[in-house]
């Protein structure tokens, strides 16, 4: 049995057609997946996944944000779980690789210690967090957010979509608003597994990105109000033009990110004009600005910056112009027993690896404010994900999944005073070295 532990490895195939199978809900003819959170096919995605997990002997519940827990039982079951896990939801041009390689590469390490016997001391956990992507309602990772206290489960159930359903709404229409509070279950670490959604991996022919910290991120939605005048009769210097204003806008928004690079990255992902019409000057607008860096500095800069580059647009255009910041996170520094933990898996399968910085979010950066957390990356493809073009290989997934599987079984097996709410040893966040190594 001590043999069968350390050579562990999962069922690469089973995992390939286990994403391939769900790619089917949502899926794109582009062959993507366009699965927005709580939607009818993350419905029906989220039925397969808590059919999959009972029918590996997993024990599943379901909190009040929707969010599905698959628990295996392990010897001392007065220890929290070891958990991995990540995000079923997709963007509305999402891949069939994003968040969900996470998720079904977890259910396969479950299949994997099932075929071959193993208990863990402590019991593992599959997580399916709801709503990573913050497509359809902000803010991004607002389930995981909500688990670690960072907002409470009634105001992330209030959050509206464009169509004005709310989250609870949209729970009840598919009946996940489930009976657990949210942040009532211990967990003592946590893992995800992910697509890099980077090009460096695949660039650099790394099978394994050990990722040690997440950038920072800020979520503003802003307003552009001009005046509405007639396309045909308007003289050009009389135009208060709101798309005009919002141009300069997206352009300042480029600029200061280049500005405060190389890191820095600035996207205005959302333009809405309010009664569009061909002959009409605009003249109101919404946006969304998206600003992330691995430093809280150059985050705090840039916000600074913007705000100024809008006051001298809005002036000059006589515009009235507003910017909220709606959402933001942190630079994250993962957990260094969880770091070396993954370090260590990755090292003893052999593979090709170097430390990371996230650029994505994910439900590890909230998860890691309560608990002993860290990521492990796989390639994708020229880095692109948020497109159907995404793709990674069977060979990186399976791979990825071992390192998830052996990070797992050595975490739930770590030996740990039964008071140890966590894995032994494992204290406040410290900063750690995100230099590449070998
Ligand atoms: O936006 C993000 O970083 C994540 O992919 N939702
Ligand atoms: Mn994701
Ligand atoms: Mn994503």
């Amino acid at each position: 049995m001590h043999d069968a532990r350390h050579n562990l490895k999962v069922d690469g195939s089973r995992l390939w057609a286990t994403i391939q199978e769900t790619a089917r809900f949502g899926g794109t003819p582009e062959g993507g997946v366009d699965r927005l959170t709580l939607s009818a096919t993350d419905g029906r995605v989220r039925d397969w996944f808590r059919d999959a997990c009972e029918a590996a002997g997993l024990e599943v519940a379901v909190d009040e944000l929707g969010t599905q827990f698959a628990l295996r039982r392990g010897r001392d079951m007065s220890l929290p779980p070891v958990a991995c896990g990540s995000h079923l939801d997709t963007q509305p041009t999402g891949g069939r690789f994003d968040g969900i390689l996470g998720v079904l590469a977890g259910l396969e390490v479950m299949r994997t210690l099932d075929d071959a016997g193993i208990e863990t001391q402590a019991p593992l956990m599959v997580v399916n967090w709801t709503n990573e992507e913050g497509s359809r309602f902000a803010p991004a990772t607002m389930a995981s957010a909500a688990y670690a206290g960072l907002f409470t489960a009634a105001d992330i159930q209030s959050r509206r979509d464009a169509a004005g359903i709310s989250v609870g709404e949209a729970l009840d229409a598919i009946g996940y608003r489930g009976p657990e509070p949210t942040g009532a279950r211990a967990i003592g670490a946590f893992v995800e597994l992910h697509i890099e959604q980077g090009p460096i991996l695949d660039a650099e022919g790394e099978s394994i990105g050990v990722v040690d910290r997440c950038q920072g991120v800020a979520w503003y939605d802003g307003t552009v109000t001009g005046f509405e005048s007639h396309a045909g009769t308007t003289p050009m210097p009389r135009r208060r033009d709101a798309m005009a204003g919002l141009a300069e806008i997206a352009l300042a928004a480029e600029a200061v990110a280049i500005a405060h690079g190389p890191a820095a990255v600035a996207t205005m992902g959302e333009a809405t004009i309010a009664a569009p019409s061909r002959n009409v000057v605009p003249g109101r607008i919404a946006f969304t600005l998206d600003v992330r860096d691995p430093g809280q500095a150059t985050l705090d800069a840039m916000e600074a910056a913007l705000r100024e580059r809008i006051a001298e647009i809005g002036a000059r255009r006589t515009l009235a112009i507003t910017l909220d910041k709606i959402w933001s996170r942190a630079p994250v520094v993962f957990h260094p027993e969880v770091v070396a933990a993954v370090e260590a898996a990755t090292r003893g399968l052999g593979l090709a690896h170097r430390r990371m910085v996230s650029g994505a979010q994910h439900d590890a950066c909230n998860i890691a404010d309560t608990v002993p957390t860290a990521m492990i990356f796989v390639p994708c493809k020229d880095g692109i994900s948020h497109n159907p073009a995404e793709s990674a290989t069977q060979e990186d997934c399976t791979a990825g999944a071992d390192v998830l599987l052996r990070t797992l079984v050595a975490l739930a097996d770590a030996p740990r005073s039964q008071s140890a709410s966590t894995v032994s040893g494992i204290g406040a966040n410290t900063q750690s070295s995100a230099e590449p190594s070998s």
